[in-house]
């Protein structure tokens, strides 16, 4: 049959060369470069029979490993609506990754007929890539895939993951917008210059921003943005991946705040304030160094409680009581922070586990979900009804009310509701900087975070550690919770965490407390007791 010569194809084109086993994981398959592209010629494969099962809707693939050094690399599915791959689909993706050349053909017939895919159907594939050197060769084995099934596919060249989500969506569902990089600048740069010219620059906020791009993609996109700005803001952009700027490595949004350390490649000037992006895009911090050449980090934390309490108070203005509005963290979000949102801002929080998929998943449950992920990945989603209701009023309020409503309107065009974005987030939190007339030092002073600390333990077994309520406490092994909670006890505000990594062969390690020096004791003394 033609299938034959297409497994034929398969192990002459992209063989499979190594037997170590790869997993499906929180962020897709990542490991070496030089270990998937058989992984990404399967993972073509699946997105044709994914995309029939979806009725012939569009599936997205992603070239990346986001904030890893460049020698890695990854791949990941984009379900219809933009949002993470199905997790059930996960196991089947892990299967098909895995099998020999041999076996190929009988797995992939075996998967078809599982998930009951009608193969006559047509099937629609965008793949897009980040910067890396090894990008463009896996993308193309992934075109291979999909061309194999008889799938079509698309390329999008170099692009942010949030940015292929984004059009994935539009495809589908063309309310949401044009599917195109210029479709995505049109929307979301297009809703802030608009909302520019309804709250105009004063008081201590100023438009110069600083930019340290990871020497990724995200920052070659806003050397493109910052072409059509016209002073909405005045964009300094470092680590754009020339000068021998290596992606990642001793910059961007991780290393700032793992390390926190401000990255090299970034001219400092005192209280101005930096956002860092990771090397795809779906990631954003900011920073400040202050007169004494502290870093102040602001990290997604800080993000989520600028936008919820904007958003909030626009609802307020508004007066659309009805719209339930909640914020989504996990076990890494400072304990601050919450305590800020809950006595506060009296927003309700609920906490999941590490996972962008858990986070969208659990922000669906409110009117309106604000998630972020300390590590500075987020967005906010607004439900249908919210959309129709802030309309409404947005046509037929009363003038305060509708002013406010507007306003809405043009946030939830800057928001890209399919998955954090760096670069939308950038323009949303420098939306609410300028309507509150605030600095970087004004913005930290809504809370102080407690110090932190997290490390990573090299294990024999990271899957001996087993957690429970949100990643909070562990079940396995016997006796470790135990420990952890009287090394906590000894701290004020203390408060420590184990869990496995999903996306690294280790064990990673949290803990806060009252001053730094205990936060790094205490980190260091669970790290043992994990040992
Ligand atoms: C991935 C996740 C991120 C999470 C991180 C945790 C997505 C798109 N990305 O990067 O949300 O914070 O993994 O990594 O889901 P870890 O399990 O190694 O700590
Ligand atoms: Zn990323």
């Amino acid at each position: 049959s033609s299938l034959r010569v297409v497994y034929a194809f398969a192990r002459e084109m992209h063989p499979k060369t190594s037997d170590v086993f790869i997993q499906y994981g929180t962020a897709g398959f990542r490991t070496k470069a030089n270990l998937l592209e058989h992984v990404v010629y399967r993972m073509g494969l699946l997105a044709v029979i994914r995309s029939r099962v979806k009725n012939g809707r569009t599936i997205g693939i992603m070239i990346t490993a986001s904030h890893n050094l460049e020698p890695d690399n990854g791949v990941k599915l984009i379900d219809p609506d933009g949002e993470m791959l199905e997790q059930s689909w996960e196991e089947i993706a892990t299967r098909l990754a895995n099998v020999s050349d041999n076996d190929l053909e009988s797995t992939t017939a075996e998967v078809i007929k599982q998930v009951n895919a009608d193969m006559a159907l047509k099937a629609s594939v965008f793949i897009g890539m980040d910067t890396r050197y090894t990008s463009p060769r896996l993308a193309a084995a992934a075109a291979n895939g999909v061309i194999a099934l008889k799938g079509t596919p698309k390329e999008f060249g170099i692009v942010t993951t949030p940015m292929l989500h984004y059009c994935v969506k539009c495809r589908n569902d063309n309310t949401y917008g044009t599917p195109t990089e210029e479709g995505y600048y049109e929307k979301i740069v297009g809703a802030f210059k608009n909302i520019r010219q309804k709250l105009p620059v004063y008081g201590e906020y100023n438009t110069t921003l600083y930019v340290d791009g990871a020497n990724g993609v995200g920052g070659k996109k806003l050397n493109i943005i910052k072409k059509t700005l016209d002073g909405e803001l005045d964009l300094h952009l470092y680590n754009l991946g020339g000068n021998g700027g290596k992606l990642n490595l001793n910059c961007g949004a991780d290393f700032v705040k793992v390390s926190q350390k401000p990255p090299v490649g970034v001219e400092h000037v005192p209280f101005q304030r930096v956002a860092s992006l990771d090397g795809d895009s779906d990631r954003i911090v900011y920073y400040y160094m202050d007169d004494k050449d502290n870093m102040i980090l602001l990290d997604g934390d800080r993000i989520a409680t600028l936008l919820a309490s904007y958003v909030t108070q626009l609802l307020k203005s508004a007066e659309a009581a009805d719209l339930k509005l909640g914020l989504v963290q996990t076990a890494y979000a400072n304990g601050a922070s919450t305590r800020y949102i809950t006595e506060e801002l009296k927003v309700p929080v609920s906490c999941v586990k590490t996972g962008v998929k858990h986070l969208h998943h659990a922000a669906l449950s409110f009117d309106i979900g604000v998630y972020f992920e300390a590590n500075g990945h987020g967005t906010v989603v607004y439900s249908d009804k919210a959309k129709k209701t802030i309309g409404n009023i947005a046509s037929e309020g009363e003038p305060e009310q509708r002013k406010a409503a507007q306003l809405l309107l043009n946030l939830i065009d800057m928001t890209n509701e399919t998955v954090g974005d760096a670069i939308s987030d950038l323009f949303l939190v420098e939306t609410v900087l300028c309507a509150r007339g605030i600095n970087a030092k004004q913005w930290l002073q809504s809370y102080t975070d407690l110090p932190s600390r997290q490390l990573k333990v090299t294990v024999q077994d990271r899957n001996a550690i087993s957690t429970t309520d949100a990643e909070r406490r562990c079940t396995s092994p016997e006796g470790l919770q135990n420990r952890i909670d009287a090394l906590v006890a000894k701290y004020k505000s203390g408060r420590s965490f184990v869990r496995p990594s999903g996306t690294e062969d280790v064990v990673r390690v949290y803990a806060e407390a009252d001053t730094s020096k205990s936060a790094d004791k205490l980190a260091s003394e669970v790290a043992q007791a994990v040992f």
